[in-house]
C-alpha cells in the first residue's frame, strides 16, 4: 500500500463530510484513510458506509483518559475532558498504518484536488523523507470555497498563515530555487540572479551547514525546508505537520512520534525532529492543504481558539525538549532560540505590564530567565533596541526595569494610536473616565441601523415614551446632525467620543442591531434589543458558516448578544429562531413589532398622504416598492455591499407606462447609488428615506426577494411578489433559509423582468390564487400585531 491518511476525530461530524469528499477527489490508488476515533460521541456510522470508496478504516480511542489534566479555564477542560487528544490520535493511526507514505489530515480540514497525487509521486522521484506543499487558511467550507476558485485564481485565495508578504516572498523564492538548480545542474559557476529576501534567508541557512555546499541540491532543498516549515513560521504554534508527506520508514527509523502529553504544541517537536533528521525533502508547490478556520468558537473552538492558563508551562516544557532533542543541530536550535526570543519580547513580556498574577510575575519569569541564560550569547549580543533592553532586564533577574521598558514601549505604542485614530480615542475616553462617572437613571441611548437613520422600531419606542411621558428620559439618538427628530432630543454621531460619553452614561439602551463590541454592561443597565426583522435567511449560530466581511461574527455575536436583557420578537415563530440561531436566554418580547404598529393605525391614510406629497410621488398612480436585500459574497469592505440591479426599470416603464410609480429601496448596507436619470417620474429612488415602515404605508405592491420586509408588508395584506433571480445561489450557497420560500411565502417567485411585467399586470389573479396562502402566513407571523406593540414594550421595560 502506497499511502496512509491520518484523520484523527472527536467531534463535528458536518467537517467530517468535506474532509472525506477531499480524499475521495484526489483521484488517488492503492491508500487507505485511518480514522482514529478519540472518545466519539457523535454516531458516524452512516457517513462511514457511504465513504465506502475512500478505504476507511477505523481505530478506536476508548481507554480511559488517564492524564487528568487541569486547565484552569473552564471553556479548555470543557472542550478538551475525557478525549486523548490529537497526539495519541496520531500516534495511535501511525502504529496502525500500512502506507509506504503518511500524510496527516484533520478531520475540520480538506485539500486541494491533485495534492496527494503530486506529493507522492515527487516523494517517490526524490526518494525524500518528506515531501510538504503548501498551506492555507480558510472559514469556509469546501464547496463555497471551491467556487470561490473558480472565479478568483488560486494564487489570490491562498492566505498563509504566514505573513502574506512572506508568501509572496516565498513563491519568488521557490521560483528562483529552480532557476539556480538548473544554473548548478548546468555547471555554470557564476550564478547571475538576484536575490531576492526571502532568498537570502534561506541561503544563510544554508551556509550555516556544517557541511556548506551551496551547489549542493540536497542542502539547498533542506535549506528551503528549514525556511518553510519552521524559520518563517511566526510562533512555535504555527509550526506544523500538516500539509506534509511523510515516509514512513523514515519514521519508523528515527522513531518520531507525538508527545502525548502535550495539547496545544504536540505539532512542533516531531516537525523538528524531522527536519533535524531528513536527507532529502522536497517541495511541491502546487499541493495545497486547506486548513479550516472555526468561525463557531462557542460550539466547535480549534486548538487555538481554547485560552487555557497552562500554555505556557507547556510551551516552556515544548521548548526545553525539543532543543534537547536537536541540541546537535546547531543552526535549528539558533533559530529555535529566535523563537523563544520573540515569545518572550512578544507574548511573555507584554502580560508583566498590568498582570497581577503573581505567578506569572514571580515564577514564570524565574523560569523564562533560567531559559534565556541558555540561549546562545551571540545570539543575545547581536539583538539591539527594545528587545536588548528586556532580555538584559530579564538575565540580570530584574523584574521591574523589565516592566519599566515594557510600560514605556506599550504606553508610547498606544498613545501613537489613539493620536492616530479619533475611535481609539473616544474608546479610551470611555474606558478610562466616562465608565467610572456615575450612570443616569433616567438617560435613555436609541440607534437603528448603526445610527444610518430614524427609523424602525427604536424610533417607534421612543416616539411612544415621548408622547405619553413627556419630560420623563432625556433621550439620546445615535443619528446624523442634520438627521429631523420629533421632540427635541440630544443627537450624537457615532463612534465619536461624545457617543462613548452617553453609551458609558445611559441607564437605557434601545438598539435594532448589535451595539459596538467594547461596550461594557454596567450594572443596573438595561438593554433593550429590538432586532430588526422575522428571519427567512438563516441567522449567526444556525449558519453553518458566515460568508462576508467578517468571518468573526459568531464569536463577536456571542459576545455581543449576552448583553441583551429583552429582545423584541414580532411572533412565536422568530421567538424559537433568535433562541436558537442567537443563543439568546433572557426575556423575549413576543409583542409583535412596534415598528409595525403604524401599519395597524387608525389614519394610517392621511398618513400616507402626506408621506406622497413630501416624496413628490403623484396621487393616484399604482405605487410599486422594489426593496430587495443583500448579498453576503458582493461586498466592497465591512458592512459595504455591492448592489447590481437585475429589475429592468425601462422594460417596466415601457410595458406598464404612465399609471405607475416604482420605488426603489436598497437594503442599508448597500454602498452603490442606484441611477435613475431617464427614469424621471417613473421611478424614485428612496434608499436614503429614513423608515420604510412609511414607504409600506405608500405602496400598493411590494417585490423583494430574500429579504424581511415581506412579514411586515403582508400586516397591510397587500399584494407580494418575489423577485428571486439568484435562488439557488442565495438559498444553498450563501445563506440557507428557516422556511421553504417555494412553497410558504404569500406570493409568487419571478425570475425575470418579463416575469415581474406579467404578475404586475395579472395581480388581480395573483391575489386570488394567493388568498389562501396569503390568510395562513398572516396568521402565522402577523397575527400579534395589534398597533400597540410599542406601548406594550416600553410598559415592560421600563415598568410603566
Ligand atoms: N430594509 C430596508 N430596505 C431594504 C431591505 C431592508 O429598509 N431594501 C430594512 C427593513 O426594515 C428590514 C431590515 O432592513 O426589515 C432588515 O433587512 P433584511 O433584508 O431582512 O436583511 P438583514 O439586515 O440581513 O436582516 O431577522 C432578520 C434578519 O436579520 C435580516
Amino acid at each position: 500500500m502506497k499511502l496512509s491518511i491520518i484523520v484523527p476525530f472527536h467531534k463535528g461530524i458536518h467537517f467530517l463530510e468535506d474532509c472525506f469528499e477531499s480524499i475521495r477527489d484526489q483521484g488517488l490508488t492503492g491508500y487507505e484513510t485511518v480514522l482514529v476515533l478519540d472518545h466519539v460521541k457523535e454516531d458516524l456510522g452512516e457517513l462511514i458506509r457511504s465513504y465506502e470508496d475512500i478505504n476507511i478504516r477505523t481505530i478506536e480511542l476508548n481507554e480511559p483518559v488517564s492524564h487528568d489534566r487541569k486547565f484552569g479555564n473552564k471553556a479548555a477542560e470543557e472542550n478538551l475532558k475525557g478525549h486523548s487528544g490529537v497526539a495519541a490520535s496520531r500516534n495511535a493511526g501511525l502504529l496502525a498504518a500500512q502506507g509506504e507514505y503518511v500524510y496527516f489530515l484533520d478531520s475540520d480540514d480538506y485539500i486541494i484536488n491533485g495534492t496527494l497525487p503530486m506529493l507522492l509521486k515527487e516523494a517517490q522521484e526524490q526518494g525524500a523523507d518528506f515531501t510538504y506543499g503548501r498551506k492555507a487558511s480558510t472559514w469556509f467550507r469546501r464547496k463555497v470555497y471551491l467556487a470561490a476558485l473558480d472565479e478568483k485564481n488560486l494564487e489570490e485565495a491562498i492566505e498563509e498563515e504566514q505573513d502574506q508578504t512572506e508568501q509572496i516572498e516565498q513563491q519568488e523564492a521557490s521560483v528562483q530555487l529552480e532557476q539556480l538548480e538548473e544554473a548548478v545542474q548546468l555547471e555554470e559557476t557564476e550564478i547571475q540572479v538576484k536575490l531576492t529576501k526571502k532568498q537570502k534567508r534561506i541561503f544563510k541557512i544554508q551556509q550555516q551547514f556544517e557541511d556548506a555546499d551551496i551547489e549542493n541540491i540536497l542542502t539547498m532543498r533542506k535549506a528551503e525546508a528549514y525556511y518553510n516549515l519552521f524559520v518563517s513560521r511566526k510562533g512555535l504554534r504555527n509550526v506544523s505537520v500538516l500539509g506534509v508527506l511523510f515516509s514512513r520508514n523514515f519514521l519508523n527509523q528515527h522513531e518520531i512520534e507525538f508527545d502525548e502529553s502535550l495539547i496545544f504544541f504536540s505539532d512542533a517537536p516531531f516537525m523538528l525532529k524531522a527536519l533535524d533528521l531528513a536527507v532529502v525533502t522536497s517541495f511541491v508547490e502546487e499541493a495545497i492543504y486547506i486548513k479550516r478556520r472555526h468561525n463557531d468558537p462557542i460550539h466547535y473552538p480549534s486548538l487555538s481558539q481554547l485560552k487555557a492558563s497552562d500554555r505556557f508551562e507547556e510551551y516552556i516544557r515544548t521548548y526545553k525538549n525539543t532543543k534537547q532533542s536537536i541540541e546537535n543541530n546547531h543552526v535549528l536550535t539558533k533559530y529555535l532560540e529566535d523563537k523563544f526570543i520573540t515569545y518572550y519580547t512578544r507574548t511573555y513580556a507584554p502580560r508583566l505590564r498590568r498582570s497581577e498574577n503573581e505567578v506569572w510575575r514571580k515564577e514564570h519569569f524565574t523560569i523564562m530567565q533560567e531559559c534565556m541564560k541558555e540561549v546562545d550569547p551571540n545570539i543575545i549580543a547581536s539583538l539591539k533596541g527594545y528587545k536588548k533592553r528586556i532580555v538584559r532586564s530579564l538575565l540580570k533577574g530584574d523584574i521591574k526595569k523589565t516592566r519599566m521598558h515594557v510600560n514605556i514601549r506599550l504606553g508610547l505604542k498606544k498613545y501613537k494610536r489613539i493620536k492616530k485614530n479619533k475611535r481609539v480615542f473616544s474608546y479610551y475616553l470611555y474606558l478610562k473616565h466616562f465608565i467610572k462617572m456615575p450612570m443616569k437613571e433616567n438617560w435613555v441611548i436609541c440607534e437603528s441601523f448603526f445610527g444610518k437613520s430614524y427609523s424602525d422600531s427604536p424610533k417607534y419606542i421612543y416616539e411612544y415614551l415621548c408622547k405619553n411621558y413627556p419630560g420623563k428620559y432625556r433621550f439620546i439618538w445615535v443619528v446624523n446632525k442634520r438627521t429631523k427628530i420629533p421632540y427635541g432630543p440630544t443627537k450624537v454621531k457615532r463612534f465619536s467620543i461624545r457617543y462613548s460619553y452617553y453609551m458609558a452614561r445611559c441607564k437605557y439602551n434601545i438598539f435594532n442591531v448589535r451595539q459596538p463590541e467594547w461596550f461594557k454592561k454596567r450594572a443596573g443597565n438595561v438593554f433593550l434589543e429590538t432586532w430588526h426583522g422575522t428571519p427567512l435567511k438563516k441567522l449567526v449560530f444556525d449558519q453553518e458558516e458566515v460568508m462576508g466581511a467578517s468571518p468573526l461574527y459568531k464569536a463577536q455575536f456571542y459576545k455581543q448578544s449576552r448583553v441583551w436583557d429583552y429582545l423584541v420578537s414580532a411572533n412565536r415563530f422568530s421567538s424559537e429562531v433568535f433562541k436558537s440561531a442567537f443563543l439568546f436566554d433572557k426575556e423575549m418580547l413576543e409583542y409583535g413589532y412596534p415598528r409595525n404598529d403604524i401599519l395597524h393605525s387608525p389614519d394610517k391614510e392621511e398618513l400616507a398622504a402626506a408621506i406622497k406629497k413630501k416624496l413628490g410621488i403623484p396621487e393616484g398612480k399604482k405605487t410599486i416598492l422594489y426593496a430587495p436585500t443583500w448579498r453576503d459574497d458582493e461586498y466592497y469592505g465591512r458592512g459595504e455591499y455591492k448592489f447590481a440591479l437585475k429589475l429592468d426599470l425601462r422594460l417596466l416603464k415601457k410595458e406598464l407606462g404612465d399609471g405607475y410609480a416604482v420605488l426603489l429601496r436598497t437594503h442599508y448596507f448597500i454602498a452603490d447609488a442606484l441611477d435613475v436619470t431617464g427614469l424621471e417620474g417613473f421611478a424614485y429612488n428612496v434608499s436614503k428615506y429614513d423608515d420604510i415602515s412609511e414607504l409600506y404605508l405608500i405602496s400598493d405592491m411590494l417585490i423583494t426577494d430574500y429579504s424581511s420586509v415581506f412579514f411586515d408588508y403582508a400586516n397591510l395584506k397587500r399584494p407580494i411578489l418575489f423577485y428571486t433571480y439568484d435562488l439557488d445561489k442565495y438559498r444553498d450557497m450563501l445563506r440557507g433559509f428557516y422556511m421553504n420560500i417555494e412553497t410558504e411565502v404569500p406570493g409568487p417567485l419571478l425570475y425575470t423582468s418579463e416575469e415581474v411585467v406579467e404578475a404586475i399586470r395579472n395581480i388581480d389573479d395573483i391575489n386570488e390564487e394567493y388568498k389562501l396562502k396569503y390568510d395562513e402566513f398572516y396568521e402565522r407571523f402577523c397575527s400579534l400585531e395589534d398597533g400597540h406593540a410599542a406601548e406594550n414594550v416600553a410598559k415592560k421595560v421600563f415598568k410603566l
